[in-house]
């Protein structure tokens, strides 16, 4: 995949002129969905190859994966060689998805405009489509990906690792599951959103990066530019529950209000948590100035950029 597409005629952004972010989007998206699409194979019973699928390639903005390729480009790397590992935290992201929406969760009926996976194949087929998506997402880094040192892809492996466990996605959601129906401050609101949704944005840019074999200070601005990106992706999210439909958005809009979550939309208002979210993603890009020499960082700025723009 290539870094830049110049074009005279397309949108670019402010960041790097001639960087037209559209088209490396869909180029990057349309890449993605075609590893997606090549992931799944020894899956048996064919039963649950087809609920790993189902929700896998159920389409979705596929934003985590873009930004592990990104970072590796940002980092000199070849992306071909973060192909499995973009893979591997897609795959991790569903899973995430199909647990979330369970009933003993946020019990949901609608996800990336279709049924939710329980909702098609039962419960416990559900979450076991989700156990073999998670296992399945260590596999793509230790097993097949071809060409990167092992030195690399240990510590690939470690950053899932936190991403996924207590110290990310399960500890945020458990925290978010304890302060439904209480007051909650904007510290604790911070921390569960750092863990349940910053915790896997930080994974992508930093095992791209790993797979390049970057320096510390570029991982460091990564970390920086992530917990800004982490942030204000989850304040629009929250503002989207409230201003977009479910058509539009592909989940149940207005889900916070209904289990009586606490949003930055409610501690805030919109126009304050805009703000904050737009404050936070100048942080973020402002760290990777020193790293965007030749407009090498364009897409990762663009991508921050398009965290607040985004309308689902
Ligand atoms: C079992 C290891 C394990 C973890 C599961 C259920 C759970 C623990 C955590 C919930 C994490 C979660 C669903 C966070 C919400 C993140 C979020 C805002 C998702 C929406 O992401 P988008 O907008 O969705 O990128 P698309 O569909 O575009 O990919």
């Amino acid at each position: 995949m290539t870094a830049a597409v110049t074009s005279t005629d397309s949108p670019s952004t402010g960041d790097a002129p001639g960087f037209d972010f559209a088209a490396y989007l869909e180029q990057a998206r349309l890449s993605v969905e075609r590893a997606l699409d090549g992931s799944l194979g020894p899956e048996r019973p064919e039963s649950l190859r087809e609920a790993m699928r189902y929700s896998l390639l159920a389409g979705g903005k596929r934003l985590r994966p873009i930004l592990c390729l990104a970072a590796c480009e940002l980092a000199g790397g070849d992306s071909a060689l973060a192909m499995p590992t973009a893979v591997a935290l897609e795959m991790i992201h569903t899973m995430s998805l199909i647990h979330d929406d369970l009933p003993a969760m946020d019990n949901d009926d609608l996800r990336r405009g279709m049924p939710t996976n329980h909702k098609v194949y039962g419960e416990a087929n559900a979450i076991l489509a989700g156990d073999a998506l998670l296992t399945r997402a260590f596999e793509m880094v230790a097993l097949r990906s071809p060409g990167v040192p092992a030195e690399q892809l240990l510590k690939v492996v470690g950053e899932l690792s936190l991403a996924s466990g207590a110290p990310g996605l399960v500890g945020g959601q458990v925290v978010d599951l304890e302060c439904e129906g209480k007051d909650v401050d904007l510290d604790t609101l911070e921390y569960i959103h750092l863990h349940k949704t910053g915790a896997l944005l930080r994974s992508c840019v930093l095992t791209g990066a790993l797979i390049a074999g970057a320096p510390e200070a570029l991982l460091e601005a990564l970390r920086t530019y992530a917990r800004g990106i982490g942030l204000a992706f989850q304040i629009i999210d929250d503002i989207l529950d409230v201003t977009a439909s479910s058509e539009v958005l592909g989940k149940t809009a207005g889900k916070d209000l209904t289990a009586d979550k606490t949003t930055y939309p409610k501690l805030l208002g919109l126009e304050e948590s805009r703000q904050r979210a737009d404050a936070l993603v100048a942080e973020a890009k402002a760290a990777l100035e020193p790293f965007n020499g030749g407009g090498k960082a364009a897409p990762l700025l663009a991508l921050a950029d398009y965290i607040t723009s985004r309308d689902r």
